[in-house]
């Protein structure tokens, strides 16, 4: 295309009767921003997801004049978690593009959860002058960005030069997806988009990385370590974290768990890696299985706050616990506990690697602890059954889960965005998932705000149907962005728990007002109408049996969907699954 272009310059100039010359030397030159975006694509890194302005609006335009796709939104942060997670459902770099100082800074908290998560991204900011930054002299937008997005990130780099660009480029990819992924920087000053260099020593400086995220073999004796202390284990069990997921090992980890038989439990992002419903699944009787396992292979989950640290009351007996633990990263390692078979290497590999001893000898695990993990998990998956039928008005959150456990069910290859407290951690328990990859939320950190971001992405890169069930709070973080949910005409359908409020609806301030509670919202607010007011769909609905037919006429339809869903302002409770984790004050106030 960018020769097409050249080549009618060059036509029209001689026509004109200009220097034939000279229009030679016009065709034969490139500058920052043709190169950048030809690094790109040259690695199959065909959409950016930004906000434009100086220096980078024309950047944009080129991109989509070049073919990309460049999806533009409302907020920086929305186009970074859209970025993140595109980065975590192909397993290439998804790219944020932002202005400087303020767009990068909103686009830097996407970033640091990226890193967090584990999500591959690339975070491209155009910059202010060098020069004038250093010498704090007040330029526009000035800040010293690389410096803060440093200890945020995997890595972060800057160019200089045109020709440093293809290297820049594949230095960042690299970055971004081998050994752990994570979030990358890449600082593009504004006067690099505009340096001219040679066309051909331009297209020569290009980089197309070659196995960006090479395989890691793990070694043949760690292998075998685990496999033994696995092989001895009473009570074992198997932890999918979202590394598990991301690694796209989904036919050898089925097999590692069948043939082996052993009790799986999904964290929430490795949900439906093999789906809620399959029998070894131990998700409806997790605090039994992490209390009584004897040997726990964790494979791309880390031992963090989301599994107590590996110690504690809900891990049992002090002592009586066994990890064998599968990652990337050799430091995750020993992180809170100790490891007695670490498996460092890719996960692909890894299992691949388990497999191989895991035949026809292998002994089933005792019946005893797969029948008690059974009969536990039926106890609680009839308890819970009646919950979820339950067709009152208002709704409570199992009412309206229940109606959405049963969407997923009939709908399996729809992805699923999740966030809120309990409109969260229910919606977790409750949904059971058939497919991988198909459970996007809050992911380590528990951020609010990934909503619309993810949502955006996952209808982008995958093209399937999207749920996003959001609290009324967590949504508000990522509203906006309905407006690029119809500008784009995605098949999104939101779903908002409306309970008026952060957690509940009814907290009422101590002192009497003049203020209401700080966790209080307008009560009946209507999001429904932000959505009609943008061209989409907006339904308000107060039953289960309302809901089901909204979301399914959403589904269907495609149509940019919001429904407001009336959920019982009593009914949740304080920071969903997760209150003991408020610190309490020890002073009472008389
Ligand atoms: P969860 O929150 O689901 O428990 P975490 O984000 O805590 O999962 O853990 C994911 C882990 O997976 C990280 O420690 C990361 O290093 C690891 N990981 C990510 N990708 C791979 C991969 N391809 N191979 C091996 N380990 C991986
Ligand atoms: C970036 C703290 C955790 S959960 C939540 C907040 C503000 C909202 C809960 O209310 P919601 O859900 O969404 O209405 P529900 O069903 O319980 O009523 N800022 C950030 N991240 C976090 N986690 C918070 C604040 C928080
Ligand atoms: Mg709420």
């Amino acid at each position: 295309m960018a020769d097409a272009a050249v080549k009618t310059k060059r036509e029209t100039t001689t026509a004109q009767g200009i220097d034939a010359n000279a229009a030679k030397a016009e065709q034969e030159l490139t500058d920052g921003f043709h190169l950048v975006i030809e690094a790109l694509k040259l690695n199959g890194l065909n959409t950016i997801y930004g906000v434009p302005g100086i220096p980078i609006t024309d950047f944009g335009r080129m991109a989509q004049a070049e073919g990309m796709r460049v999806i533009s939104f409302r907020h920086e942060q929305n186009a970074g978690n859209a970025a993140a997670i595109a980065g975590f459902l192909t397993k290439k770099p998804g790219i944020c593009l932002t202005v400087s100082a303020p767009g990068f800074l909103n686009g830097l908290t996407a970033l640091a959860n990226a890193t967090t998560n584990c999500f591959p991204m690339i975070l491209i900011s155009g910059s202010s002058e060098r020069e004038i930054v250093d010498l704090q002299q007040g330029d526009y937008e000035e800040l010293d960005q690389l410096a803060i997005a440093k200890p945020l990130c995997t890595a972060a780099f800057r160019v200089l030069h045109a020709a440093d660009i293809g290297i820049g480029v594949a230095r960042a990819i690299r970055a971004a997806v081998s050994g752990r992924p994570g979030g990358v920087y890449l600082d593009l000053p504004a006067k690099l988009f505009s340096q001219v260099m040679d066309a051909e020593a331009g297209a020569k400086s290009l980089v197309k990385v070659i196995d960006p995220a090479p395989a890691q073999l793990p070694a043949p004796a760690a292998v075998k370590r685990a496999l033994d202390v696995l092989k001895g284990a009473k009570r074992p069990l198997i932890i999918l974290g979202k590394g598990a997921a991301y690694a796209q090992a989904d036919d050898q980890i089925r097999a590692l768990v069948e043939k082996s038989g052993i009790p799986f439990l999904p964290m929430s992002m490795a949900k439906g890696l093999l789906p809620d419903t399959h029998p070894q699944c131990a998700g409806a009787a997790r605090s039994t299985v992490l209390k009584d396992s004897d040997v726990v292979m964790l494979i791309g989950a880390r031992l963090n706050w989301l599994l107590s640290h590996g110690k504690g009351k809900n891990w049992g007996e002090p002592g009586s616990k066994k990890f064998i633990q599968v990652d990337i990263e050799p430091k995750e390692m020993d992180s809170n506990v100790e490891i007695v078979a670490p498996l460092v290497g890719d996960i692909g590999s890894c299992v691949s690697a388990l497999l191989e001893g895991i035949d026809g000898k292998w002994p089933a695990p005792p019946a005893d602890w797969t029948n008690a993990v059974k009969t536990k998990k039926e106890e609680n998956i009839a308890k819970m059954a009646p919950k979820l039928m339950k067709n009152s008005a208002p709704m409570d959150f199992h009412g309206a889960l229940g109606v959405l456990r049963t969407v997923i069910k009939e709908r399996p290859d729809a992805i699923l965005v999740n966030e809120g407290a309990n409109t969260l951690d229910l919606a977790r328990g409750v949904i059971d998932m058939y497919q991988p990859r198909k459970r996007l939320d809050v992911g380590t950190w528990g951020i609010m705000g990934i909503g619309m971001g993810f949502a955006v992405a996952a209808a982008v890169e995958t093209g399937k149907p999207v749920l996003a069930v959001e609290g009324d709070s967590a949504f508000g973080f990522s509203g906006m962005e309905v407006e690029t949910i119809c500008r784009y005409k995605l098949p999104v359908c939101i779903v908002i728990f409306n309970n008026n409020g952060i957690y509940r609806g009814t907290d009422v301030n101590p002192t009497g007002g003049p203020d209401v509670a700080t966790t209080v919202f307008v009560k009946g607010s209507r999001y429904d109408k932000m959505m009609e007011a943008c061209g989409g769909v907006g339904v308000h609905v107060t039953t289960p049996d309302e809901l089901k037919r909204a979301v399914d006429a959403a589904m269907d339809s495609g149509k940019p969907t919001l429904i407001n869903a009336v959920i019982d302002p009593a009914a949740g409770s304080e920071s969903g699954r997760i209150g003991n984790l408020n610190p309490q004050s020890k002073i009472r106030k008389k």
